[in-house]
C-alpha cells in the first residue's frame, strides 16, 4: 500500500482547526447572496487567487473579511457542517474546532447565534457521519484584556458545550502575559487552555504560554526549535503540539515544506500531531497536510502512525474516552 493511501486510511482527531478558516470560496459566494453582503470578489476563482500571504497578518486581513458573511445561526450550522463532512472523507474521528467569537460579536452578530449554529453542526456530525467534536473558544490577542473577559462572560450560558480556550490573531506585539488573567478565569471555570505560540512569536513567547497561562496544549509551537532548553522541557512535559504544514508554508513560516521542523521536532521526542489551521485558506484538510510533508521530508509509516496516534493521546477526551480510541 502507497504511503498516501496507508495515510488516508489512518483513522486521526484534529486539533487545530479554526471553523471560519474552513470557509470555501463556494459556501462564502452561496451565503454572500443568501444574506446579501456584498464581497469584494466576482468569482470563486477571484477569491482563491486572492490567497497568496507573505505572513499570519496579510491571512487574517482577508480571514476576517471573509466572516462577515456569516450571519444566521444556519449559515453557521452549514459552515461547521461542510468541515465535518470533508473532514470525515479523511477519516477525521473527532475534531476540537476552534471559533472567533470576537470576530462575529463585533459584527453585531450574537454569541448565542454563532455557538448555537455550530453545535447544531457538531450534533449532526455526531448522528450522521459518527465524527465526534468539541468546541475552543478563541480570544482574539489583538484585542485588550477587558474585551476578552466580555467575551467569556457571553460564554457563560454554553459553558457545558465547550471543551477549553485558545487564544489566535496577530501574534507578535501580542503576549500571553496580556491574557494571564483570563486564562485563570477559564481555568477556574473547568475548561482547558490552549494558546498559539511560537507561530510567528519567540520562544519568550512560549516560555510565557507556558509559565502564565499554564497552557494544556500548544498551537504551532515551532519557534520553540531555537530554544534547546525549551525544547527539553517541552518533551519532558509531553506537551501535545499542534503542528500545521501547510500553513506554515503558506504564511511563510517556512519557505519550503523540506525546510519543516516536524522531523527534528519527532526526533527529539516532541509529541506533534498534524493538522490543516485554516484549511479552505491554505490549500488542504488534514490528509492533504499529512501527504506533502511525507512527500517534501521523507516520513516514515512509523512517524505518520505516531502522529496519528498523538493526535487522539493529545485531545481533550476523557483518559476513557480515549483508552476506548486510540
Ligand atoms: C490563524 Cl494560522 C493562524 N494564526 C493565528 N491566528 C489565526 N486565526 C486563524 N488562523
Ligand atoms: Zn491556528
Amino acid at each position: 500500500m502507497s504511503l498516501d493511501a496507508y495515510i488516508a486510511g489512518l483513522p486521526k482527531a484534529e486539533l487545530h482547526l479554526h471553523i471560519e478558516g474552513s470557509l470555501e470560496p463556494e459556501l462564502m459566494f452561496e451565503l454572500a447572496q443568501r444574506n446579501g453582503v456584498a464581497i469584494p470578489f466576482d468569482s470563486v476563482e477571484a477569491v482563491r487567487a486572492a490567497y497568496d500571504f507573505s505572513n499570519l497578518q496579510d491571512f487574517l486581513d482577508i480571514y476576517y473579511a471573509g466572516a462577515n458573511v456569516l450571519l444566521t445561526r444556519r449559515d453557521f450550522e452549514d459552515l461547521a457542517f461542510a468541515y465535518f463532512r470533508r473532514a470525515a472523507a479523511d477519516n477525521v474521528r473527532h475534531a476540537e474546532i476552534f471559533f472567533d467569537p470576537q470576530t462575529h460579536t463585533d459584527r453585531g452578530v450574537p454569541f448565542g447565534v454563532v455557538a448555537e449554529g455550530l453545535i447544531a453542526g457538531m450534533d449532526r456530525a455526531k448522528a450522521e457521519l459518527g465524527v465526534t467534536s468539541g468546541l475552543i473558544l478563541s480570544f482574539l490577542r489583538h484585542l485588550s484584556e477587558a474585551e476578552a473577559f466580555a467575551t467569556l462572560e457571553m460564554a457563560r450560558p454554553y459553558l457545558h458545550h465547550f471543551v477549553g480556550v485558545g487564544l489566535d490573531s496577530s501574534e507578535v506585539g501580542h503576549p500571553p502575559s496580556k491574557f494571564q488573567r483570563v486564562f485563570a478565569a477559564a481555568r477556574e471555570l473547568g475548561l482547558k487552555l490552549c494558546a498559539h505560540a511560537g507561530e510567528e512569536g519567540p520562544p519568550a513567547y512560549v516560555h510565557e504560554a507556558l509559565d502564565l497561562l499554564h497552557i494544556d496544549r500548544m498551537d504551532h509551537g515551532n519557534r520553540s526549535m531555537e530554544d534547546e532548553a525549551l525544547v527539553e522541557r517541552l518533551v519532558a512535559e509531553q506537551m501535545t503540539l499542534t503542528v500545521c504544514p501547510l500553513s506554515n508554508l503558506k504564511l511563510c513560516v517556512v519557505k519550503d515544506l523540506k525546510d519543516h521542523p516536524v522531523p527534528e521536532m519527532l526526533r527529539r521526542g516532541l509529541h506533534v500531531t498534524l493538522n490543516s489551521d485554516d484549511p479552505a485558506y491554505f490549500g488542504g484538510y488534514v490528509n492533504e497536510n499529512y501527504r506533502q510533508l511525507a512527500a517534501a521530508v521523507g516520513l516514515t509509516r512509523e512517524q505518520v502512525t505516531q502522529m496519528a496516534r498523538n493526535s487522539f493521546e493529545g485531545s481533550f477526551m476523557s483518559e476513557a474516552e480515549k483508552a476506548a480510541r486510540v
